[in-house]
């Protein structure tokens, strides 16, 4: 297989640097996608039930604060079960899936095809924290940007409110944004979310090795490495680090790496904000919030806002 240049890029960025750290983003081979489906179906991973319950439940309520002849603009578009609910109740005049990976982007577009047979879908391959130009067609229609599964959480607050400030250029003027982001909650709750007991989030996780190892020709022993997440009070923020277990030596891409016992691989951040931290950000983004809708413990929010 050949690699992506940036992966490979990131990768061996990420083993020279002290602490080591490899982005987010890196999880997501087919592999990794299919993990991450398994882990929105656990128990301890409330985002995905809490989130797609309120969107059904605000459905009506969103649809009438958004109105009519609107585009929906779906960020990493994806869940083939959170985007109905929004599209039956707004019943957009088009709806745009943006996702950096062509194969998914077309699977999930023609199920919602299928779904929503007489809505134009107009898929746009892009990786969307770089600016959009959006596909001519929807133009001269006002835009509600949809960017659920707090998502936001992966990036650290200055890079949360630049992703924020590029939606808002994308969606240009008197757009929308409709925003799932997680709360801060107690720490028990939070780890068992991020470190199940069927550890399906630890081989999400080390499958991050795994495909180092598949795509950039490298020895990693996966064995010599434990699964991690951890609460980070300081930065409101649940982290994810691959721990080597004993002194290892490995090489990826013809270089050799050196990890002692106990050193780790920070692999994911999930911030967490509440209720003001949530408004905060989108002000600093550039978007009013205008409306909030939570469940009755104050788990996940969906905040519309304008721009
Ligand atoms: C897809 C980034 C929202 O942070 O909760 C789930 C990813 N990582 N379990 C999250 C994830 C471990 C998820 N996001």
């Amino acid at each position: 297989m050949t690699a992506d240049p940036a992966f490979r890029a990131d990768v061996l960025a990420g083993f020279r640097m002290r602490p080591r750290a490899i982005p987010a983003r890196w999880f997501y081979d087919h592999q990794g996608s299919l993990l991450f489906e398994k882990i929105t179906a656990l128990p301890e991973y409330y985002p995905t039930r809490v989130e797609t319950a309120l969107l059904a439940a605000a459905a009506p309520d969103i649809a009438e604060a958004v109105g009519p002849g609107r585009a929906v603009v779906e960020f990493g578009s994806g869940s083939s079960v959170k985007t109905p609910h929004i599209l039956g109740a707004v019943r957009p005049a088009a709806y745009v899936p943006i996702d950096i990976s062509g194969e998914f982007l077309r699977e999930s577009a023609a199920a919602l095809a299928s779904g929503f047979p007489r809505l134009s879908i107009l898929p746009v391959e892009a990786d969307f924290m770089l600016p959009i130009e959006p596909p001519p067609a929807i133009a001269a229609l006002p835009k509600l940007g949809f960017f659920p599964g707090s998502t936001i959480g992966n990036m650290v607050p200055r890079t949360a409110v630049n992703l924020l400030r590029a939606m808002a250029e994308t969606l240009g003027e008197g757009a929308m944004l409709l925003i799932g982001i997680d709360r801060v909650k107690d720490v028990g709750t939070l780890i068992a979310a991020y470190d199940d007991a069927a550890g399906v989030t630890a081989r999400f996780n080390l499958n991050l090795l795994h495909r180092i190892n598949r795509e950039l020709d490298a020895d990693i022993p996966v064995d010599g490495f434990v699964h991690r997440a951890r609460w980070n009070d300081d930065e409101a923020r649940i982290e994810m680090h691959l721990e080597a277990v004993r002194d290892l030596s490995f090489t990826i891409a013809g270089e050799t790496f050196g990890m002692a016992a106990g050193e780790t691989i920070h692999t994911e951040n999930s911030h967490k904000y509440g209720p003001r931290e949530a408004r905060l950000l989108l002000r600093a983004g550039g978007w009013s919030p205008i409306r909030e809708w939570t469940d009755a413990d104050d788990q996940f929010a969906l905040i519309l806002a304008e721009s």
